[in-house]
This record gives C-alpha cells, sequence and structure tokens, in this order.
C-alpha cells in the first residue's frame, strides 16, 4: 500500500484540484479502494451541549454573540439530557458521539468538569467520543484523553489568508497552536473546513495543502457547506456550487488516502445521486441525527432508504484503535 504523504506542494494539489472532475473523481475512486472498504460510511453524530452567546465573532457562526441569529441559548447541558442523546444515536447506528460547545476556550472548573464526566459516561458506552469545545490547553487536552476522548474536532476552516475575514477574535496560529496539543496527547485529530463563505479557489486549494502538509495528517477531515444563517455576516452568501464539494472532497482523499473524510455541513441540500458522488469521490462519513449542533440536519429514516439503495454500510466504531475499555 502506498504511503500517505506530508510533502505535498502547493503545485501538487493545485494540478489535482483543477483537474478535469471526472478524472479528479476516478483518482479519488481509486484511492479510497485502495485505503478503506468502500461501501463503508462512518455515522457520526452532534450534540450542541452548551449553545450560543460565543465570544468568538466566526462570521459563519449562528452561535455567535456579534450576530443576532434567534439561536436557542443554552447553559452546559445536564447529564440526562446528554446521555440519553448518546443513547438514541447509538440505537439509531451512531458509532461516534460529538458534543460541541460555543466556547472561545476551555475554562477550568466545574462547567470542564462535567464535561469530563460525560466524555468518561459516552466512551463508556462504547461509542468514538468526541469533542469540539473551542482553544485547549495542554493540560485541558491530557485531562480530556484521561477521561477517554477519542477524537476533537477543531477546524482550520479555510485558508491562512482568507481566515482574518471571517474570524478577527482568534488567529490561524492558535488553532494550529489547540491542533498541535491535541495530537501530543494522542487524541485521534478532526479537521476541516467550510466552503462557500466567498473564499476563491485559490483559498480552497491552500487549506487543502496546509492540511495535507500537517507533520501527521488529521484522522477525519469534515468538509463543510456554509449553511447561511439568518443574522449572520454571511447571510445573504449563495449556495457554493455541488461540484466544487465534490472536488474538494476527492482532492483530500487524494492527498490524505487514510482519513476519514466526511461529507458534513450542507448534506441536508444534496441529493441522493449527489451524495452518491460524494461517496464515489472518497467521502466515508457523515452526520446523522436530525440536527447538526443548531440547524437542522437529513432524516434518519431517508439516510437508512439511502444507505439501502447506495448498498452502504456503517463503519464499526474504533476499528483503527480501540481502547483497552472498550470489548471487541
Ligand atoms: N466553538 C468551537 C470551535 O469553534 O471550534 C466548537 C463549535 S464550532 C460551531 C464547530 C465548527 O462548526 C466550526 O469550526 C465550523 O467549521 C462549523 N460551522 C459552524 N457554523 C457553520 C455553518 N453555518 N455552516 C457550516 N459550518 C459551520
Ligand atoms: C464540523 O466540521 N461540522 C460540524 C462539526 N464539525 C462540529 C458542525 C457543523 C455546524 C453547522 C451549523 C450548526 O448546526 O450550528
Ligand atoms: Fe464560537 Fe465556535 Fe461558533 Fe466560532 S464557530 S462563534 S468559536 S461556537
Amino acid at each position: 500500500m502506498a504511503q500517505a504523504r506530508t510533502d505535498w506542494t502547493r503545485g501538487e494539489v493545485e494540478q489535482l484540484y483543477r483537474l478535469p472532475l471526472m478524472e479528479l473523481v476516478f483518482r479519488a475512486a481509486a484511492v479510497h479502494r485502495e485505503f478503506h472498504a468502500t461501501g463503508e460510511v462512518q455515522v457520526c453524530t452532534l450534540l450542541s451541549i452548551k449553545t450560543g452567546r460565543c465570544p468568538e465573532d466566526c462570521a459563519y457562526c449562528p452561535q455567535s454573540a456579534h450576530y443576532d441569529t434567534g439561536v436557542e441559548v443554552t447553559g452546559v447541558l445536564e447529564r440526562a439530557r446528554i446521555v440519553d442523546a448518546a443513547r438514541a444515536a447509538q440505537d439509531a447506528g451512531s458509532t461516534r458521539f460529538c458534543m460541541g460547545a460555543a466556547w472561545r476556550s476551555v475554562r477550568d472548573g466545574q462547567e470542564f468538569d462535567h464535561v469530563l464526566e460525560m466524555v468518561r459516561e459516552v466512551a463508556d458506552m462504547g461509542l468514538e467520543v468526541c469533542c469540539t469545545l473551542g482553544m485547549l490547553t495542554d493540560d485541558q487536552a491530557r485531562r480530556l484523553k484521561e477521561a477517554g476522548l477519542y477524537a476533537y474536532n477543531h477546524n482550520l476552516d479555510t485558508s491562512e489568508r482568507f481566515y482574518g475575514e471571517i474570524i478577527s477574535t482568534r488567529s490561524y496560529q492558535d488553532r494550529l497552536d489547540t491542533l498541535a496539543r491535541v495530537r501530543q496527547h494522542d487524541i485521534s485529530v478532526c479537521c476541516g473546513g467550510i466552503l462557500g463563505m466567498g473564499e476563491t479557489e485559490e483559498d480552497r486549494i491552500d487549506l487543502l495543502h496546509t492540511l495535507a502538509t500537517q507533520p501527521e495528517h488529521p484522522e477525519s477531515v469534515p468538509i463543510n457547506a456554509l449553511i447561511a444563517v439568518e443574522g449572520t455576516p454571511l447571510a445573504d452568501r449563495s449556495k457554493v456550487p455541488f461540484w466544487e464539494m465534490a472536488r474538494a472532497i476527492a482532492t483530500a482523499r487524494i492527498l490524505m488516502p487514510r482519513a476519514m473524510v466526511r461529507l458534513s455541513a450542507g448534506r441536508v441540500d444534496l441529493s441522493m445521486a449527489e451524495q452518491a458522488i460524494c461517496f464515489l469521490a472518497g467521502a466515508n462519513s457523515i452526520f446523522a441525527g436530525e440536527k447538526l449542533l443548531t440547524t437542522e440536519n437529513n432524516d434518519w429514516d431517508e439516510d437508512r432508504a439511502m444507505f439501502e439503495i447506495l448498498g452502504l454500510r456503517p463503519r464499526d466504531a474504533f476499528k483503527d484503535a480501540r481502547p483497552e475499555h472498550v470489548p471487541a
């Protein structure tokens, strides 16, 4: 099996991205077959455990306190709500449960202790537990790992150049620093971006290049299409053309052959045929469940029907590395 390269040049990434689409998808499908059981799709479910009033000004985000989006604000959810949601997700066939909090960064104290407790419980249920809580210190990453955290989501979102036009309250380097801490503590890295925020093709190529030249590739790469939410500065952005999504997915698949490439936000707007092209182009993970964090997602039943028609099957949990506490 070929090695995964982390020394891609910008020119190589650009060349791939700009291939005639059918050629690009064909090459991505070949890489996909070499590195993965085709037809196998990881099913993940999100839960927003703390919603809204976030001090950051991410222009795409309905949870930023800077914009009036009408999102329902909550404190950190209590144990029963989280455990029930995790169980429901597991019963519906999900193998990864991701808890998201609208924080700029984690603060030590009662709330973080509660999150650690929730990580422990969800891990004990046999789910791959993931969190996305904003920036982390070294010690917080260590404590999350100790509690049984499997993966951490922290997106680079776009190119370094365009980042400053989308977020002013933190830097690209802040993101990279947290990612390095997560990696240091041997937590699986989930890192991707958003298309359709007004970035150019050059920015998309730069993002893919940055992801693929990290010292180690992220284990999962979510590719989101912007969900333009009323009240955010990006509310009027037109939808990213589907073919750009397919292009980004296929390029990510070729550049990071072992990664799980996740067809993430925006899937709700895609037809089954469009989703099929994404799976062909190397996407092998989705978010399932009626909601992402605050926005609507595809119906469980529709997803089940799609799996049936396309001959897809859910991937087992912990296929890459099973922690000691989880029986085989
Ligand atoms: N506050 C934490 C952070 O920023 O890392 C965690 C939650 S944040 C909502 C997680 C990710 O959701 C963001 O990095 C962004 O990529 C994605 N996201 C947020 N709003 C989105 C939108 N409207 N459309 C697409 N993706 C979005
Ligand atoms: C990711 O890349 N996409 C997910 C997850 N990681 C946390 C979040 C999408 C959020 C879409 C907007 C919302 O539902 O609030
Ligand atoms: Fe806050 Fe995360 Fe939303 Fe940015 S993306 S406003 S950090 S919740």
